[in-house]
């Protein structure tokens, strides 16, 4: 299996959005693992990765590209990391959403998060406990605000590019430098390698559809599209037997 490299988006495909990984499928997820080239992407920094990985299933991977790839650890060491300086009037912006939000429910400090190489925004505050966050998800569902915010940044802020990545926030990179950069640079450590990528929302409009359009266009991949963890457990039980 050495000429086959594992890409791995988190939340939604190997853990629930923002929640730990399932006991059952890490132990099952680490044994698949022996023997892998296998790397994950996600927009958390390592903190909020090792919050919801095991370690013991972290020390099973090869690499781990945080904050949409902006930042690369192998086994916990920081190989790179990519700058990024937001503007001012970028962050009184933000300020602005956070001011005049139509959302009835209680905010929750931590709004505007720099992570490396990038700022997440989120109006109902990161430090919303696990209800408020269901409950922001479904006002927003129904209001649309993080779609009219998204709209309304790119068309002021275009060298950026505002993805809704998650279930309650907005991703803020710079052109370039979001998740699909991962793309790239795993296709350099492995030149003729073909990159599996797994992803819970590959199709137009998700956030891992750039890493999967990037690959594709580089060539010698193939794409998994997954409804739920245990189709990562699948797909790597198959390809063993
Ligand atoms: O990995 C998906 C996203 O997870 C979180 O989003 P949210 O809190 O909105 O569900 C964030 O870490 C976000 O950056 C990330 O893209």
């Amino acid at each position: 299996m050495n000429d086959v490299v594992f890409l791995s988006d988190m939340d939604g495909t190997l853990t629930p959005s923002r929640q730990p990984m399932e006991k059952a499928f890490a132990g099952a997820f680490s044994k698949l693992l022996e023997g892998k080239t296998f790397y994950i992407v996600t927009g958390s920094d390592l903190s909020k990765i090792k919050e919801q990985i095991p370690e013991f299933v972290m020390e099973r991977f090869s690499g781990v590209y945080a904050s949409m790839g902006n930042e690369f650890f192998i086994k916990n060491k920081q190989i790179y990391k990519n700058e990024f300086v937001p503007e001012g009037s970028l962050l009184s912006k933000l300020e602005e959403y956070i001011a005049q939000t139509r959302y009835p429910g209680k905010l929750y400090p931590n709004h505007i998060e720099r992570r490396c190489g990038m700022v997440n925004f989120c109006v109902v505050g990161r430090d919303c406990p696990l209800e408020a966050r269901f409950q922001y998800q479904a006002w927003d569902n129904s209001a649309g605000e993080r779609k009219a915010i998204a709209h309304e940044l790119s068309g002021l802020f275009p060298q950026y590019k505002f993805e809704i990545g998650g279930a309650i926030s907005i991703d803020i990179v710079p052109h370039g430098f979001g998740k699909e950069q991962t793309a790239d640079k795993v296709r350099t450590l492995h030149p003729s390698a073909k990159i599996v990528f797994f992803g819970d929302r590959t199709a137009p409009g998700g956030n891992d559809y750039a890493v999967a359009e990037r690959l594709r266009q580089l060539g010698n991949c193939e794409i998994v599209t997954v409804s739920e963890p245990a189709d990562v457990l699948r797909y790597m039980d198959g390809i063993a037997h």
